[in-house]
């Protein structure tokens, strides 16, 4: 029960990474509040993972704001503060990658790429962060970042920086939060198999390509993120601030 009388938001948790992610803190005692989009579609897998975390002996109440919108971070907090009475954990995971060259990229799909991942993660953050520091007994916050962060992708121009920019958000947070207790870490996903890279990965060669370049001999799936996050948002965690923990399979460090 490491989530013991802990609330913890999720951005992006209907699908993917991020449901696993909140699936397994409802598991660890964490009340959760499920930031989605407010997609038709998106509501429909909210209905069912709120089910799957009462199931697992926990609450959920969710949220349907663009991630995009800087006042989004706010409405999180606020139906965390109404529903559980506290943000102890807040886990900046939505997302988007549309792949896309770079000499022709168009400015809007850059402009939405950015303002998803990094903008609004940004003022999010910083609401989080301001909630925590009222309540005065400290926080964790932690960035779903990417391995992209680390390294380019000729069809990712657009994506990679707003992943390296979360990972310095999550530095320098750390450095600006310190003092109020408040521990600010990224993950670094390798290649995870979710919607986000479906058509990517439909390509084979490309496929046995990255299963290849990976030392466990697999694509990761969603529930990959769930200890380590969890694991970050804990008191087990709780001399760990500005980090980052790649969870890739041990890709990043294969030079072949
Ligand atoms: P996914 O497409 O399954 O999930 C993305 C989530 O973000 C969905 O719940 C989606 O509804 C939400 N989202 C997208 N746009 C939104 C918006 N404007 N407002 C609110 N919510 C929005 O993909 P995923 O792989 O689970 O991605 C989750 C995070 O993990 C992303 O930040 C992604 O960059 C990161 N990541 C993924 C991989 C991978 O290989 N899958 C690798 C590294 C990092
Ligand atoms: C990740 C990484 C993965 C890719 C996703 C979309 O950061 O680059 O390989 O599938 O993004």
């Amino acid at each position: 029960m490491l989530l013991k009388d802990k609330t913890v938001i999720i951005t992006g948790a209907s699908r993917g990474i991020g449901r696993a992610i909140a699936v397994e803190c409802a598991r660890q005692s964490g009340k959760v509040i499920i930031g989605h989009s407010g997609s038709e579609s998106s509501k429909q897998h909210v209905a069912s993972l709120i089910q799957a975390i009462e199931q697992a002996g926990s609450r959920a109440v969710d949220v349907g704001a663009d991630a995009a919108d800087p006042d989004t971070g706010d409405k999180l907090v606020k139906a965390a503060v109404e529903a559980f009475g506290s943000v102890d954990v807040f886990v900046n995971n939505a997302g988007i990658c549309p792949f896309h060259a770079f000499l022709n990229m168009p400015r809007e799909v850059y402009y939405k790429t950015v303002d998803t991942n990094l903008n609004g993660a940004y003022f999010a953050v910083q609401a989080a962060a301001n909630q925590m520091k009222e309540q005065g007994r400290g926080g964790s916050i932690i960035a779903v970042s990417s391995i992209s962060a680390l390294v380019g992708g000729a069809m990712q121009t657009h994506y990679t920086p707003t992943k390296a920019g979360l990972l310095s958000l999550m530095q320098s947070c750390a450095i600006a939060l310190g003092p109020y207790g408040i521990r600010c870490n990224a993950v670094l996903p390798g290649t995870i198999e979710t919607d986000i890279n479906k058509d990517d990965l439909a390509d084979q060669a490309k496929r046995d390509y990255m299963i290849k370049r990976t030392p466990l001999g697999r694509l990761g799936e969603p529930d990959d993120l769930a200890g380590p996050v969890v694991f970050l948002a804990s008191d087990m965690a709780k001399y760990v601030t500005g980090a980052s923990l790649l969870v890739d399979g041990g890709m990043f460090v294969n030079l072949q």
